[in-house]
């Protein structure tokens, strides 16, 4: 009797022991992370729909800003907030994780680079195989399933649909013939797909965390640019075999991930936008001469996010603190303007067009509900025109008067699509097109007269409109449909879609 209450105390006593001990046993991170982190940054942190969580991916942010990013989320991206989820000493915990170097060095160098390059014999085509205009095709990327649709923009009708890569992001870029159409994923892979026979011929992971891709004036490079590792990749466009590696570094030699890669075909170069250093980068693409030589612009303060004029002379870049931008004459290398925009302006969706003789700009804020209209002539902002909350995308064409914006970041007006006026600078139509759900990005057909919108939820759609009555035409339902892209509005360089 005496022996089994003792051995009962002693039962009592380990519970007590292990109950006490796991209440206040530290986090274990790499369990919290592979649970909570792991299906939007990769299980071996190298990123994928987000970006790579390691030191020097992470750059200034230190283990306090990746505790505060944890918990309260970061506005206008994916990364939501954690802090009803885990209590502060796991986001601590999983803040020293992130922030600490992983045991393998992430390495992805040429040798990883070309050993990923998968190539798909090409059938011979003389012509496509569909009777549709080839230069009035939409590209729809659908988020939701990873596919990519296929649209003939006449009938509307889906010429296609394959699965593509996992995350695509940024805008798909074309071959200046519009053949050839190349897209990006979030983690470093690089497609090209020949929208005359319907397939993809090659694919090459060009980085672990990419940000975009931009094609050549003459359609014959592609450039990634990469935020894991520090560098700019530059592909031939007919196999996607490696052309060059650009280590990116500022001219003291400290590293720099790279926000974004652009094609400038006046030119004749790419514009490299530098995200920890204050340099933007041009590298000649002209057939003549040294290679991809590189030019650097020196510049007080880092720059992101651009906005070029149409004649190519001036970049409009955002400042990081989110409140101003800065112009720079892209001849001289001279800032030659800043301009107070508080509210996270989305410089890269911007678009412009001719008012009053002159040629403007206007570009929506991912934290204020307003569009900003500023005169490229002498970069002073000409209006604020309020929408019912802060959006991503705005979007024209040549031949419509109205500019088309959403509110998709605000929680109260997501499903709200603002017409705005060109000329007027005034609001003159909100649509509804699916009640509470998030809708954005608009893209016009070849002749200006429809304009797609995307319900961007998983089972979204893809809406039709007359551009001129605002009239509703047709629904295709699609899987969270995020960016479409019309090959003709692209290849022209058309004033109201981002290049
Ligand atoms: Fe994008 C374009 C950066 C979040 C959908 N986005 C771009 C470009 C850049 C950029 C630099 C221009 C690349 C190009 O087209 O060549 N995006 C960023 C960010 O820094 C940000 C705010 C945070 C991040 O997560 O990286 C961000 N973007 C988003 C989204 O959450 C969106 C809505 C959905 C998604 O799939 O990620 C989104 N971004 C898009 C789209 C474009 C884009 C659809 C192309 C617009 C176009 O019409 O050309």
């Amino acid at each position: 009797m005496q022996r089994r209450s003792r051995m009962l105390e002693n039962c009592v006593g380990l519970i007590f022991a292990l109950t006490f001990s796991a209440a206040h046993a530290a986090p274990d991170a790499a369990a919290l992370y592979q649970a909570h982190c792991a299906a939007c940054h990769g299980s071996d942190r190298f990123g994928a729909i987000g970006p790579a969580l390691l030191p020097d991916n992470l750059g200034r942010l230190g283990k306090a800003g990746a505790q505060a990013v944890i918990r309260d989320g970061r506005a206008g991206t994916k990364m939501r907030a954690f802090k009803s989820a885990l209590d502060d000493d796991s986001i601590k915990a999983l803040a020293a994780y992130v922030t600490a170097p992983p045991a393998t060095a992430p390495v992805w160098g040429r040798a990883q680079i070309e050993a990923s390059r998968v190539l798909t014999p090409e059938p011979a085509a003389t012509k496509p195989v569909y009777s549709a205009d080839p230069l009035n095709l939409f590209v729809v990327v659908e988020g939701g399933d990873h596919h990519v649709s296929i649209v003939d923009g006449d009938s509307f009708a889906p010429l296609y649909r394959f699965a593509s890569r996992f995350a695509l992001h940024g805008g798909p870029k074309f071959t200046p013939d519009g053949r050839y159409v190349f897209f990006s994923s979030r983690d470093g892979w690089v497609t090209k797909f020949d929208l005359w026979t319907l397939k993809v011929t090659a694919e090459i992971r060009a980085g672990l965390n990419s940000r975009n891709i931009a094609l050549s004036k003459d359609g014959r490079h592609v450039a990634v640019a990469n935020y894991l590792p520090d560098t700019l990749v530059i592909l031939s466009s007919v196999d996607l075999s490696v052309e060059k590696i650009l280590d990116v570094a500022d001219r003291n030699g400290k590293a720099s991930r790279v926000s974004a890669v652009y094609q400038a075909p006046p030119r004749d170069s790419f514009v490299v936008a530098l995200k920890d250093a204050p340099e933007i980068w041009e590298i000649s693409t002209a057939a003549q001469g040294e290679p991809f030589t590189l030019r650097r612009i020196a510049l007080t303060t880092p720059l992101d996010d651009f906005f070029f004029d149409p004649a190519y002379l001036h970049v409009l870049g955002a400042h990081q603190a989110g409140d101003k931008a800065i112009v720079v004459d892209l001849d001289s290398g001279e800032e030659v303007a800043t301009l107070p925009l508080p509210g996270m302006p989305h410089l890269g969706s911007g678009i412009s067009w001719t008012r009053d003789g002159h040629v403007v700009m206007a570009t929506p804020h991912l934290k204020d509900g307003r569009i900003s209209v500023i005169d490229t002539t002498d970069w002073k902002l000409i209006a604020e025109i309020p929408t019912p909350g802060p959006g991503y995308f705005l979007r024209s064409h040549d031949n419509t008067p109205y500019a088309w914006a959403d509110s998709s970041l605000s929680p109260q007006h997501r499903d709200e699509i603002s017409i705005i006026d060109k000329q007027s600078l005034t609001l003159v139509r909100t649509l509804k097109p699916a009640p509470g759900k998030a809708t954005a990005h608009v893209e016009f057909d070849r002749s200006g007269k429809h304009a797609l919108v995307s319900v961007m939820e998983k089972d979204g759609a893809l809406i039709v409109y007359d551009a001129v009555t605002f009239q509703e035409i047709k629904r295709l339902p699609m899987s969270k449909p995020i960016g479409k892209y019309n090959v003709y509005n692209k290849i022209t360089f058309s004033q109201g879609t981002s290049h």
